[in-house]
């Protein structure tokens, strides 16, 4: 009889023969692979469920990724999968890897052995380092602070000296100014753009202004010369913005103002051809009843011409008021029209002044200053950084003008801004405070820094002279620094500022006095 055709019941009775002719425990394993053996079939064997999810459950579930995988596991079992169990360990295994190499890479040294590490840790820390040095340039160099620590951060990564604990600190640092940074630049750009956009829109507008269109064309020029600044950005916004609107609004009124004078001198001109033409008319009438009156043959002939004259006199004397009534409400709807042209004028004149810079040196006005004065303070507390203001003074400057007169002085002041110009920081703000004072306000500078800045700007004048005619005059100034302190207004630092410089004065000018 062969297997095929035995019953179940007779293969489980020869399995059980069979397992005590060997003299095999009849465990179910043992049992199930002698029966196999006498029934002739290959089933798969069992598929281990209980011990597999035992061992799963060993696994550490830490992360979501681990619960994640500990999932897949589980379902693997659930379905007895040995397919998806082997795919979900895979993961598992892949996943335990590239936590291994993180945990290098934040500084922890790996389980590797160390020569395979230090290789792998100082590939990463030159990738690190060409990295900072790929991204500089994109960040601007605006904050010298910045680029130095960036520098210095380099060298330090590339120094094999330098364990990766030693690197923690100072990328923790790098970090923090790279965030500000990079708020600066979106800013820089946001700001550029809606400025772009400003222009754009007004252009159609003012294109008829052919001065005022250059001169926001040379404002938007000096902005888009590098290097960018938020502050320069801000402030050429605020000064495009508010003068535009200003003379935008003016130039309207008053051009309304000129059509309101141009009617009526069109009215006025026409009722005059009228009077002439209504006086000669009259006058003609008055002629013919002259005539008539010399013809009159009697004082009956005389009457109806009479009548004549006397209606023809009454028309000139009618013409006549009435002409003198138009005239004086002409006259003084003129006058009032006058008036408010000289009024817009006035507006116009003073919109440049109200805006936040100074006409004469262009420099920022009290109004700019208190305002770049806000944002400056804001920046401090945020960055935590030192904060200097220097008030300067020019020396003798009453004497130069009134040996070489107004003009020269005028010169002078602008020469004064334009060196200092060039020789402050892109982020250094410079102010007109007062007539030859200046306020220069120094982020990031100790007081120490500060004292420095002006000397050097002492040194750069007496290089680059002020030429009146051709005479070459070195211009002096006097100056104070003080470095704003917890809790102190930036206007009571220069007030201080003003003190020093007062004491700087007072020991013989051309001196810089720390407050
Ligand atoms: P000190 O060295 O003590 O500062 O003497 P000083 O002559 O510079 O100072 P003082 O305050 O006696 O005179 C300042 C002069 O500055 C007086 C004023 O006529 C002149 N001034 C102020 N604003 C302007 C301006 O916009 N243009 C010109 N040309 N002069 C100005
Ligand atoms: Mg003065
Ligand atoms: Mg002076």
């Amino acid at each position: 009889m062969s297997t095929a055709e035995k019953k179940p019941s007779e293969i489980a009775r020869d399995t059980l023969k069979l397992l005590m002719t060997r003299k095999l425990v009849p465990t179910p394993a043992n049992f199930r692979s002698v029966y196999q053996e006498v029934s002739g079939t290959t089933e798969p064997p069992p598929f281990p469920a209980d011990p597999l999810r035992h061992i799963v459950q060993a696994l550490p579930l830490r992360t979501p990724l681990q619960q994640r995988h500990r999932a897949q596991l589980d379902a693997a079992i659930a379905q007895q999968s040995w397919h998806d169990l082997q795919n979900a360990l895979v993961a598992y295994a892949n996943a335990a890897n590239a936590g291994a190499n993180a945990t290098t890479a934040a500084g922890v040294p790996a389980a590797t052995p160390a020569a395979k590490a230090d290789t792998s840790n100082s590939e990463f820390l030159e990738q690190l380092a060409r990295m900072i040095e790929n991204a500089l340039p994109a960040l601007g160099t605006d904050d010298a602070r910045f680029v130095e620590q960036a520098t210095r951060l380099i060298a330090a990564i590339r120094d094999p000296a330098n364990g990766l604990s030693a690197l923690r600190p100072l990328l923790g640092n790098f970090t923090l100014r790279l965030s500000f940074a990079a708020e600066d630049q979106a800013e820089i750009r946001n700001t550029l753009l809606k400025l772009l956009k400003l222009i754009i829109e007004n252009i159609g507008e003012l294109s008829r202004e052919d001065l005022w269109l250059k001169k926001q064309i040379d404002a938007l020029a000096e902005v888009a010369t590098p290097p960018l600044s938020l502050r320069r950005l801000d402030d050429v916004e605020r000064r495009i913005k508010e003068v535009m609107f200003k003379q935008v609004m003016a130039k309207g009124r008053q051009m309304e103002a000129q059509e309101e004078m141009r009617r009526m001198l069109a009215t006025f001109v026409e009722r005059l051809s009228q009077m002439t033409t209504s006086t000669s008319a009259h006058h003609h009438q008055m002629e013919e009843s002259a005539r008539l009156i010399e013809q009159a043959k009697s004082i009956e002939d005389i009457g109806p011409v009479m009548k004549n004259v006397v209606s023809a006199t009454r028309g000139i004397a009618q013409e006549i008021k009435n002409t003198h009534e138009e005239l004086r409400t002409m006259r003084e709807k003129v006058n009032a029209t006058q008036a408010e042209i000289v009024k817009l004028q006035q507006e116009l004149d003073t919109a440049s002044t109200q805006a936040r810079h100074d006409p004469l040196t262009g420099a920022l006005n009290r109004k700019g200053l208190d305002e770049a004065l806000v944002r400056e303070i804001a920046d401090v507390q945020r960055k935590e950084t030192p904060l200097c203001t220097a008030l300067l003074d020019i020396d003798n400057f009453k004497k130069l003008n009134d040996t070489r007169g107004h003009e020269t002085g005028d010169a002078a002041l602008t020469h004064l801004v334009a060196v200092t110009r060039n020789n402050m920081r892109p982020q250094d703000t410079l102010a007109r405070y007062g007539g030859e004072e200046f306020v220069i306000v120094m982020p990031d500078t100790l007081i120490e820094q500060g004292i420095e800045a002006m000397t050097r700007l002492q040194r750069a004048l007496t290089k680059q002279f002020f030429l009146a005619g051709n005479e070459k005059i070195v211009i002096t100034f006097s100056a104070g620094v003080a470095q704003l302190t917890a809790g102190e207004t930036p206007q009571d630092a220069i007030k201080r500022a003003d003190q020093a410089m007062y004491l700087a004065k007072r020991s013989g000018k051309n001196r810089v006095v720390g407050a």
